[in-house]
């Protein structure tokens, strides 16, 4: 074992936490938080630590495969596979036009190097569509988050003196930095305070000053209730409205209508309480408020977005120290603007992306422009998009897939051609969610092993993909390769004369500077080269913050990223710097949007509530919980506990329903059915169930048995079970009937 510790990162939830690791051969053998890591600090959660399951997977892909016609896999070489797979695009563009080219994917919660190349490939075959996960959570945020003010935000939790989390538990999903940390904190301090607005009990929620304990799908006749509170009571900061906000007034006026006591009593909460909390909200110096899946993928999604944000932008907790700030961005994760709306359903792209959610019904029927071929990169739809059934007979029906992984994963297993990608160990890789205020960063993670034998970064994979196109020469590369030898002033130079003179230069960008900047990097750095056009970017939008930050211009930063093991600080703002990043002229937070005013009117007209008589339990399909991350490890033993992922019901439930601690419960929805077992569990509210998310993952174990530990979640969940606005998916509002399915086993195994 080498005594060396290397730094890198976590990359199993959006904070990448910086960690140190000792190896051991091709092993993670030992792993601490990082404290040189600038925004992690030396903190990492329980995960971490099993990381050498996701690198050491017996699943791992280690050579190119080909279907063959009885649906058994080919290995084959990997210029045979560039070359099939490159005339196999070429063919589908021709014949149907590149739009009919489908890209989903790009990156996991720690990987977002890769797909940083992919467009190269698919914009000059002429590919439009794309999508990734983020279309099935964020979308509905991301709509309003452009019409308040053109950006992202995020809370500032470590100095906020109310922190609110809706439909969140960082306890367990973390999401911002060292979460337990500063939950600990906010617990212990008597002068701030926690408000969780949750069905359940969660970790998180044990911990809260109010817990707003809303019925499940219940959240906008709470939140309407707590902002129209601000209103009725004159608690808003009228200063920061008169000064830095357009649209108050209309709001208000809507609010002004809102009967809180009843909405309280529809969400299910009790109104003093309701009460309470929006006044300490109004008292406070400082407000910050993270939503997330329990609102984001429940019903009213984007009216929830609304009201949520309503509650810090009517108290001006704006661009102060522990309050919600806009941020820089090193990587854009959303592309604005998009094509409008999709080609088969007509649903809304928003920020560039085609709800998850439909893109079944994008392929699966008879419509001209429907999608004809499709790359998946590091992502498992079959298995994360709603309607697992659906997804498998629309990629089963594509001519063309190509799923880009480094396992043999559900929709890997419906492909045409399996890449097989180093693992995020063996290649130069990075995260782009740099979400942080004032000060923000950015991690190089440096390669600890050899690409296994076998496999390709895929950096690499998209560069000969693009070779292969044979749409850029090397007389084309040329005066930017001899000009990356001689040094950063020379390349910037010729790369600004180049992109001008050379047009076919500027639709494969990514891959020119990875074919001639890429060689000239130290450290099988090769794959950073498109970090370089990323850093001149941030260099030119945010030059004072980039210059605070200790960073001259782009290739100042560039080189230190290249240099900073353990991650850079790239921007340092000013609080007052809020202002000037919101995107509208006049730097003010437009808050009226007629659609959102009228959700909010018609509710006065609709009850909470979509269960029936056949399914009257609420399930909610996917939650987070201390061994859950995503699909990114597939081998069970990764798990201490709950390996098999327990459906929790409530005591009374269970009652009712005749199930015991242990036992079987068969679940049923509109969708399918499962079974699963049952933990009774005083954090549930009667009538609401959960089942985790990243269960019912197919493993080969090491005797050869295909096993699949627990519930796939989107076997249970409907395509149409979606928001009008932006097609984000209600998995946490699954109407279901949970039966005991334990009399069912005795009769089986008799
Ligand atoms: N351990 C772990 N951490 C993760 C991940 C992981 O897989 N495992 N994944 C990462 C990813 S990709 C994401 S997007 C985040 C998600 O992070 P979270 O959104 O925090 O995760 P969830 O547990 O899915 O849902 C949050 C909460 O919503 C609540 N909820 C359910 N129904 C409702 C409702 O109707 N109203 C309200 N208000 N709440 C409701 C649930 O009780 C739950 O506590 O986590 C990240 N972190
Ligand atoms: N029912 C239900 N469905 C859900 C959710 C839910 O709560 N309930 N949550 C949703 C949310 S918020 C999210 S974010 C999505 C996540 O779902 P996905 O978008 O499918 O993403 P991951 O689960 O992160 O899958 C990552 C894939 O990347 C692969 N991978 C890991 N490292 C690499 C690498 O270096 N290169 C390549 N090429 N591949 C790699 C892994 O093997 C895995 O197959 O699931 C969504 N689906
Ligand atoms: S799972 Fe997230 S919070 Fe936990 S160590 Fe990894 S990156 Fe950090
Ligand atoms: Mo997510």
């Amino acid at each position: 074992m080498s005594a060396d510790w290397h730094p890198t990162a976590c990359i199993l939830c959006e904070c990448n936490c910086g960690i140190v690791v000792q190896t051991d051969g091709g092993h993670l053998a030992k792993i601490r938080g990082d404290k040189d890591h600038p925004t992690s600090r030396g903190y990492t959660c329980n995960k971490a630590l099993r990381l050498d399951h996701y690198q050491n997977n017996p699943s791992r892909l280690t050579s190119p495969l080909r279907r063959r016609p009885d649906g058994s896999y080919q290995e084959i070489d990997w210029d045979t596979a560039v070359t099939e797979i490159a005339a196999g695009f070429k063919r589908i563009a021709e014949t149907y036009g590149g739009n009919k080219i489908f890209y989903y994917g790009g990156g996991g919660q720690g990987n977002h190097l890769g797909g940083a190349y992919s467009s190269a490939f698919l914009k000059p075959l002429g590919s439009r569509y794309r999508s990734n996960a983020l279309a099935q959570e964020k979308t509905g945020e991301y709509w309003v988050d452009a019409h308040f003010y053109g950006g992202h935000t995020r809370g500032e939790f470590e100095h906020a003196e109310v922190s609110v989390f809706v439909g969140k538990n960082p306890w367990m999903s973390q999401s911002f930095p060292r979460a337990r940390t500063v939950l600990n904190e906010i617990a212990k301090d008597p002068a701030r305070s926690m408000i969780v607005i949750d069905p359940v009990l969660t970790d998180t929620a044990k911990m809260a000053d109010f817990h707003l304990r809303v019925k499940p799908g219940a959240d906008a006749w709470c939140l309407a209730a707590l902002a129209a509170v601000l209103v009725q009571e004159n608690i808003c900061d009228e200063a920061f409205l008169a000064d830095h906000v357009d649209g108050a007034d209309v709001v208000r006026d809507v609010l002004r209508t809102v009967p809180i006591d009843d909405y309280a009593k529809h969400s299910g909460v009790d109104n003093e309480l309701l009460r309470a909390v929006a006044r300490r909200i109004a008292a406070a110096d400082s407000v910050s408020v993270f939503e997330d899946l329990g609102v984001q993928q429940a019903p009213n999604s984007t009216l929830c977005s609304y009201l949520d944000k309503l509650l810090w932008i009517l108290t001006g907790s704006f661009a102060k120290r522990g309050g919600q700030h806009l941020h820089s961005t090193f990587a854009p994760l959303f592309s604005p603007g998009g094509v409008g709306r999709s080609p088969v359903t007509g649903s809304p792209i928003i920020a560039g992306l085609v709800p998850s959610n439909v893109v079944p019904q994008e392929i699966l029927t008879n419509h001209p422009d429907r999608f004809r071929a499709m790359i998946v990169e590091s992502s498992n739809p079959a298995h994360s998009i709603a309607d697992s059934q659906a997804c498998r007979a629309a990629f089963e029906s594509l001519e063309l897939l190509v799923v880009i992984d480094v396992a043999m994963t559900e929709t890997a297993r419906l492909a045409h051609y399996v890449l097989p990608a180093a693992s995020q160990f063996e290649k130069a890789e990075a995260t782009f969610f740099n979400l942080e205020f004032p000060h923000n960063t950015f991690h190089l993670r440096h390669p600890l092993f050899e690409p296994l034998p076998g496999t390709l970064p895929e950096p690499e994979i998209w560069a000969r993909l693009v070779r292969a196109l044979g749409i850029v020469s090397d007389d084309d590369l040329r005066p930017l390769r001899e000009a990356a030898e001689q040094g950063r002033d020379a390349y910037t130079q010729a790369f600004l004369t180049e992109l001008g003179a050379n047009p076919a230069l500027g639709k494969v960008l990514p891959y020119a500077l990875y074919e001639t900047l890429g060689p000239t990097l130290p450290d099988n750095l090769k794959g950073a080269a498109a970090l370089w056009g990323l850093a001149q970017k941030a260099a030119i939008t945010y030059p004072d913050a980039v210059r605070r930050a200790g960073h001259a211009d782009g290739n100042a930063l560039f080189d230190a990223i290249l240099n900073t093991r353990s991650g850079v600080t790239f921007s340092v703002h000013e609080y007052a710097d809020d202002f000037a990043l919101i995107s509208h002229p006049d730097h003010k937070i437009r808050l009226e949007m007629p659609e959102m005013l009228d959700e909010i009117r018609a509710l006065r007209n609709t009850r909470p509530g979509l269960t029936t008589p056949e399914f009257p339990i609420v399930l909610s399909a996917g939650e987070r919980r201390a061994f859950t991350a995503n699909d990114i490890i597939r081998d069970p033993a990764w798990r201490k506990r709950d390996t098999d992922g327990a459906l929790r019901v409530s005591v009374e439930d269970a009652e009712a329903l005749g199930l015991v601690d242990g036992g079987r419960a068969r679940i049923t929805t509109a969708a399918g059915s499962a079974e699963a077992r049952v933990e009774i569990s005083a954090t549930m509210q009667p009538g609401h169930a959960a089942l985790p998310n990243g269960y019912g993952l197919d493993f080969v174990d090491t005797d050869g048995a295909v096993r699949v530990p627990g519930v796939a979640p989107n076997e249970l969940t409907s395509a149409e079970w979606r928001d009008a606005y932006a097609g984000t998916p209600w998995h946490k509002h699954v109407p279901a009937r949970i039966e005991n399915a334990q009399s069912d086993l005795a009769t089986a195994s008799a």
